[in-house]
């Protein structure tokens, strides 16, 4: 039997903190009815948010020069859906897992079923790789994979896809996110309209396979691994391979997968716009693509993109279904800790942007009041909405602190007991 985080635990912690969230939540709710806010109706919506735990984040990350595993690091993808059971259990806004394969590849898909479900999970997205050879594999994707100048190589790419959703199908999703690191690294070195040319062509077949339920996620990166051209570098040629697709084909917004500065909520406005807003990896940056935790160095612009998704929602925008998803590398922390903290960072996000007084902001926006309309944006975002997010988790059986409550456990030192060092899982960026 391994070590859990029980029920009793978390009520336990919880029944410490009872006074003090209780007195925080009544303040909090006072100050929000004096705005003619419920805090009640604030609290049900963030308990309704989700967002998926990505697999492979779980896993201590690295960089190019090195990684620092943990102890107790998962093993294999049985080890990866425990954790992220924990993390759910703990904050109750992660009730998905977004599988990575061939990183998550075995032979028994009921098992991994099985598994999910008994840590009360579903999956989200299914991710395919052809940005690194495999074991085994004759043809290389060295020098690109869907969009390769050898049709074979496109093959390979294009099956791998295919075999994706046939495994997604078996796990429940309902949407493959496709990230190619496709480029060039020198001038001259690839003719930018062909390449684009061949991974159409590619997408097509993949687009093809999908079945009628399912969508298909396109996710841009400006640059990395390709240093001088990447095929699929920004949301205006997703935008364009989505459109040219179909409607199953969408753009999936990686917040660290832009030029440094770049109004990524104006894109978000964009997408949704037109129809086109597949969902989110979320992360936070501060160079270029850090993978660091969601809202840890730049809250307000991640507030600033919930604004415009909470925006959509409540004009109730035309195809607009966003997936919520996490895609983070976790370097110095424990991967659970800041899976954690970057879920109830998004949630804060969310529960913020949910006290924008929208038709105060309208009228002045309307009436050009500029100074006006930011200050409506800044008193939502200013209030502490901590109270909300304690609350929000007490009642769906989460714990009010989770991190404290983790720690307490002792979690990870039971795993270090449970999970010898045997390899490692994979784990990466994307
Ligand atoms: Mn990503």
């Amino acid at each position: 039997m391994t070590y859990r985080i029980t029920p009793d635990i978390v009520a336990d912690h919880n029944a410490r903190h009872a006074t003090a969230t209780a007195d925080d939540y009544g303040a909090l709710g006072r100050t929000l009815a004096r705005r003619h806010i419920d805090i009640e109706t604030i609290v049900g919506k963030v308990m309704a948010f989700g967002v998926a735990v990505p697999s492979w984040g779980v896993g201590t990350g690295g960089t190019r020069f090195a990684r620092f595993p943990g102890t107790g690091e998962p093993r294999n993808v049985f080890d990866k859906i425990e954790d992220c059971g924990t993390i759910y259990a703990l904050t109750r806004a992660t009730p998905a897992i977004s599988p990575h394969f061939p990183w998550d590849k075995v032979s028994d898909l009921r098992a991994l079923r099985e598994a999910a479900a008994a840590e009360n999970l579903t999956f989200d997205a299914v991710n395919s790789n052809t940005f690194q050879d495999q074991a085994g594999q004759t043809l290389s994707y060295k020098f690109g994979s869907l969009s390769h100048t050898d049709k074979a190589v496109r093959s390979l790419a294009i099956e791998h896809n295919l075999e994706c959703i046939q495994t997604g199908k078996e796990l429940g999703s309902k949407a493959l996110t496709v990230w190619i690191a496709d480029g060039s690294n020198f001038a001259g070195q690839s003719n930018l309209t062909k390449a684009m040319d061949r991974y159409l062509e590619a997408m097509a077949q993949v687009y093809a396979g999908l079945p009628a339920d399912w969508q298909v996620f396109l996710e841009h990166k400006l640059y990395e691994p390709a240093f001088y051209s990447t095929v699929i570098s920004d949301w205006g040629s997703s935008f364009a391979a989505a459109l040219e697709l179909g409607p199953k084909a969408k753009c999936l917004v990686d917040l660290g997968h832009h030029a440094p500065n770049v109004n990524i909520e104006q894109i978000v406005a964009r997408l949704i716009r037109f129809k086109k807003l597949a969902g989110f990896h979320f992360n936070d940056s501060k160079y270029g693509d850090d993978d660091l935790d969601a809202g840890s160095v730049e809250p307000f612009r991640l507030f600033l993109v919930f604004n415009e998704l909470v925006d959509a929602a409540n004009r109730k925008a035309d195809g607009f279904t966003p997936a919520y998803m996490i895609d983070q590398s976790h370097n110095v922390t424990d991967p659970v800790e800041s899976l954690m903290q970057s879920a109830i960072e998004l949630q804060r996000a969310y529960a913020q942007a949910l006290l924008v007084d929208r038709a105060a902001l309208t009228a002045a926006q309307d009436s050009n009041d500029a100074l006006g309309a930011h200050l409506e944006i800044k008193q939502a975002f200013t209030t502490d909405v901590s109270p909300v997010l304690a609350m929000a988790r007490q009642r769906s059986g989460g714990a009010v602190s989770p991190i404290e409550c983790y720690r307490a456990s002792c979690y990870r030192s039971h795993k270090t007991k449970e999970r010898p060092a045997s390899g490692v899982a994979s784990a990466g960026i994307v």
